[in-house]
């Protein structure tokens, strides 16, 4: 038998954040890169749309309110929340077979410029450190409140995505209990920290700093790279060179080189098919349960939909909805298209 070589041969990744396997199939993807770049239709749009309900001054859906003219940034109660306050944390259970329970939260809006034509990548870092300042802001005051135990910040990029609205925006959950995905990160680095003495991702960031395969840039603070258990194509994470277990933790140098981070990494992403690149990206921070989480360190991850070109996306159906996700271009390659991208958006 031939000896396990992971650009060959079909075999399994462990994601030690979740405990969860991928399966990845290299040698569908044995042929060499092929980045389709065909440029989609110039996507022009208006510095200010009057009809768009997150622009300033405008009007926002049903009459809800009217937006100020915000200037930066801008933070309002999402006006169709899927959390409200409200609910009782009480169960509800039959015969331990059908168990519920209420689940009081929040959810929020952020708007990131009042300038509806543009996305992160677009801005500047000095308009991008004013997003970090936003959700340092935003979860220091969600995540003080008593009901909230987890301050979930995202942003939902792109129609493909199902974002409804193409003003620069993203999203805050703030609820009672830590949800799925956090909840098994907290499980895995609990356990390695009880077992180990060490924080995971020290560790893991460690290794890829030494193997420099998955990393593709680099600052002060900040690590981007393809995670080793990368599920979707061009899936990447973003980590702090030091332990920091929510975002109220970020030295003002670290809020900056994340603006840095974050511009170049999305321009990166932009130039990879010559588009607005779409994606689902978010924090994962610790609980804010008032309780210590040594075993946190945040990070930023990154999920693209698309696989081959602007328009060729992955599709998580079949093998992966009933057994196992699965991918064909390795995390490695992924990384090094990217890597050999330029920082500077295509324009
Ligand atoms: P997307 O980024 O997924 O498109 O979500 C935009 C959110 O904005 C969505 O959750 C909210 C929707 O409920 N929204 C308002 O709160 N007020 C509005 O006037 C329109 C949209
Ligand atoms: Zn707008």
């Amino acid at each position: 038998m031939a000896q396990l070589n992971l650009d060959d041969h079909s075999h399994r990744r462990r994601n030690p954040l979740t405990g969860e396997w991928i399966q990845v199939s290299p040698h569908r993807a044995k042929r060499p890169w092929q980045g389709q770049t065909e440029e989609t239709a110039g996507e022009e749009k208006p510095e200010y749309d009057p009809t768009c309900y997150l622009c300033p001054g405008n009007e926002r859906a049903g009459g809800a309110a009217v937006n100020p003219n915000y200037e930066k940034t801008f933070a309002f109660v999402n006006d169709f929340s899927a959390l409200k306050l409200d609910a009782p944390a009480e169960e509800y259970n039959v015969d331990d077979l059908l168990t519920a329970r209420g689940e009081p939260g929040i959810c929020k809006v952020i708007c990131f410029s009042p300038r509806h034509d543009l996305t992160l990548p677009q801005m500047d870092a000095p308009a991008i450190r004013t997003v970090v300042d936003l959700w340092v802001d935003e979860f220091r005051e969600l995540g003080a409140k008593e009901e909230i135990n987890y301050v979930q910040i995202f942003e939902n990029k792109g129609e493909i995505m199902g974002c409804s609205n193409p003003h620069p925006h993203g999203q805050i959950w703030a609820q009672h209990t830590v949800p799925d995905e956090p909840a098994k990160e907290s499980r895995e680095q609990k356990a390695w920290l009880d077992k180990r003495g060490t924080d995971l991702l020290a560790d893991y960031l460690a290794i890829e700093l030494r193997e420099k395969t998955r990393v593709i840039l680099e600052n002060d603070s900040w690590v981007w790279l393809t995670p080793f258990w990368a599920t979707w194509p061009f899936e990447t994470m973003l980590l702090p060179r030091e332990r920091r277990e929510t975002l109220l933790d970020l030295t003002d140098k670290e809020k900056d080189d994340l603006a840095d981070i974050l511009k170049r990494s999305t321009s990166k992403y932009d130039n990879l098919f010559k588009t607005s690149f779409p994606y689902s990206a978010g924090f994962h921070q610790a609980p804010t349960d008032g309780e210590e989480h040594p075993e946190w360190r945040l990070h930023f991850h990154f999920y693209p939909p698309l696989l081959r070109s602007a328009t060729v996306k992955k599709f998580m159906v079949g093998y992966e909805m009933l057994a196992n996700p699965q991918r064909d271009i390795t995390p490695e390659k992924a990384a090094a298209a990217l890597r050999e991208l330029p920082t500077e958006r295509y324009r």
